[in-house]
């Protein structure tokens, strides 16, 4: 049978990620030091009556000294990788497992299949060294797979309950995203609360790259994610330069924050590039952003150059306040509402929704083109998100500033010819074989997630610090998922969740960004940041985000 495996891969699979020091030891040389009592990030109030046994822990880190007992004893461990894909998965679980066989040759992994839902149908493979030897370094999460089901009635914790139980697992290791998480911080109180014997540690996972805070310094597959989108662009800039006949607009992954593109921005310099939170903060309208977009674009043009790069984040709509009050308004309407559910035609379903949204929505809703109006009507992921990956935000913006420039060309206020490409840079980046950051990251996050089990947690985000460093001065420890926490409107109902970090406009990133904006917008100062390398001089091939440099760095 003819291989499928790449020679990149076949040679990449030999590649042994770095460990913070403190892991790379002995392990009888591990200590636990616990920090004091937490709280959560808002609504301490409400977040603690709702997690009465894990709320308030304090931080962990591993330091040298004396490890616990419990860290010797055998453990069965279950894993669930959750949402969507991010470059690393792979090297977490060959992370964990490598931990897990260090700290007890007994040790042992079962992968439940297809994400949460694995779970609940009792479906596994076990995880062995021959397994894992072809998915070392290599991207995606198809050891296992991955998927979005919502862990959230009693009836699916007990299912998961005795499903874990019957094999004899004591502890589950879920890797995802700000909400798959919050499904780790539900079920750790709901066994702590009901004394079924199952620990639960979670891994911060996704490359929208919004889960962070004070103690998560990045969630992993950012990195690449982004390194792959910018290469993207980057070809995509030089294409303008020689053939100086499109506006190429390019929406990028990044449900609801920006980082994304903000990255974007910071690794190529396109002409223009929309931060989402930047609009919230202004209030723009869907009309003013159409504005600020054609402005750059007869700018450009009076200088001769009809073409240039727009890069656009996934949950935009969202972030412009009418959208927002739409949406939301759409989100209580769709929110299981029969009659709704009932309609399966795209134009009566358009048609039900106008007669029952408030005057505003109306409008707003009625300044859409007809694909736009469908699109945010289809239906929410199982966490009550909007399925922004599905909405054509790049098309919309085309189309308005398109339309924008022909009524200035009618009153000569502009002279340029305009002729649009739309991309979307997002599924793309999601499997990319992790750069030699997310590799070593992702190593070091499942390793760590082992030594946390180990020592007895539960309701804990593996957390792995001091990222600029290099990996052996990392710093290896536990964040209390509580701490995380706050309420938030979801499915028409307030519902405690993991707060999701957007891109702070007072941050170093943002104002470097914005201090160039106006120069990147007129001049070619496009980069090409290239493929992603693997070996080679470390400032190319060991190079962290721009953003983790300018949030953690000195400079
Ligand atoms: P996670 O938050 O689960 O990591 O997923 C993020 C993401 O990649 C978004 O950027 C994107 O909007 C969404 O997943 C697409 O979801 P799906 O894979 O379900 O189409």
């Amino acid at each position: 049978m003819k291989s499928t495996v790449s020679p990149l891969q076949t040679a990449r699979a030999s590649y042994k990620p770095q460990l913070p020091q403190i892991l790379s030891g002995s392990t009888s040389k591990v200590g636990v030091k616990f920090g004091k009592k937490t709280q959560s990030i808002a609504d301490q109030k409400e977040i603690e009556r709702l997690f009465s046994q894990t709320y308030g822990q304090g931080e962990v880190s591993f330091v040298p000294g004396k490890n616990p007992a419990s860290m010797k004893s055998p453990l069965k461990v279950a894993l669930v990788l959750s949402g969507g894909q991010a470059p690393g998965g792979h090297n977490v679980v060959a992370g964990l497992y490598d931990g897990l066989k260090k700290l007890n040759s007994k040790n042992s992994l079962r992968g439940y299949l297809g994400g949460p839902s694995g779970l609940l149908e009792n479906k596994y493979i076990e995880i062995t060294d021959k397994l894992l030897a072809g998915y070392r370094n290599t991207g995606g999460f198809d050891i296992i797979g991955s998927g979005r089901t919502k862990l959230e009635s009693a009836e699916q914790f007990e299912a998961v309950a005795k499903n874990l139980k019957s094999a004899g697992i004591t502890t589950l290791v879920v890797v995802g995203g700000d909400d798959s998480n919050t499904n780790a911080a539900v079920l750790a109180e709901y066994f702590k609360g009901n004394h079924i014997p199952i620990r639960v540690i979670g891994c911060p996972k996704t490359i929208d790259g919004d889960l962070k805070n004070e103690q998560i310094e990045i969630s992993f597959g950012f990195d690449t994610a982004t390194k792959v989108y910018s290469e993207l662009a980057g070809n995509v800039g030089r294409d303008c330069l020689s053939a100086k006949k499109y506006w190429h607009f390019i929406k990028v992954m990044g449900r609801s924050a920006s980082h994304i593109a903000l990255e974007v921005a910071l690794k190529v310099h396109p002409n223009v590039t929309l931060i989402s939170e930047e609009v919230a903060a202004n209030q723009w309208t869907l009309e003013q952003i159409t504005e600020q977009v054609a402005k750059v674009i007869a700018d450009r043009a009076l200088a001769k150059k009809n073409y240039g790069v727009v890069v656009i984040p996934e949950g935009l709509l969202e972030f412009i306040p009418e959208m927002k009050k739409l949406i939301a308004e759409l989100n209580d309407h769709l929110a299981h509402n029969p009659e709704f559910e009932k309609i399966d035609n795209a134009n009566e379903k358009v048609a039900f929704v106008l007669k029952h949204l408030k005057e505003d929505s109306q409008r707003a809703f009625n300044s859409l083109p007809h694909s736009i109006q469908v699109q945010l009507l289809a239906d929410r992921d199982p966490h009550g998100n909007v399925q922004v990956a599905k909405i054509d935000t790049e098309k919309l913006l085309i189309e308005a500033v398109e339309l924008k420039l022909r009524h200035w060309k009618k009153e000569s206020l502009y002279h340029g010819k305009f002729s649009a490409q739309g991309h979307y840079f997002g599924y793309e980046g999601r499997c990319a074989d992790p750069s030699n950051f997310d590799a070593d990251y992702c190593y070091a996050l499942g390793f760590n997630a082992a030594y946390l089990l180990a020592a007895g947690l539960t309701g804990y985000l593996s957390s792995i610090r001091n990222l600029l460093k290099p990996a052996t001065q990392w710093k290896a420890g536990g964040v209390p998922l509580t701490m995380m926490m706050n309420l938030e409107r979801r499915h028409g109902k307030d519902k405690p969740v993991i707060l999701k970090a957007l891109v702070d406009l007072k941050g170093k990133p943002f104002k470097l960004f914005a201090t160039n904006r106006k120069k990147w917008a007129i001049e070619d100062n496009y980069q090409s940041p290239g493929p992603i390398q693997f070996w080679g001089p470390a400032e190319v091939a060991n190079v962290p985000p721009e953003t983790l440099k300018l949030e953690r760095g000195t400079k």
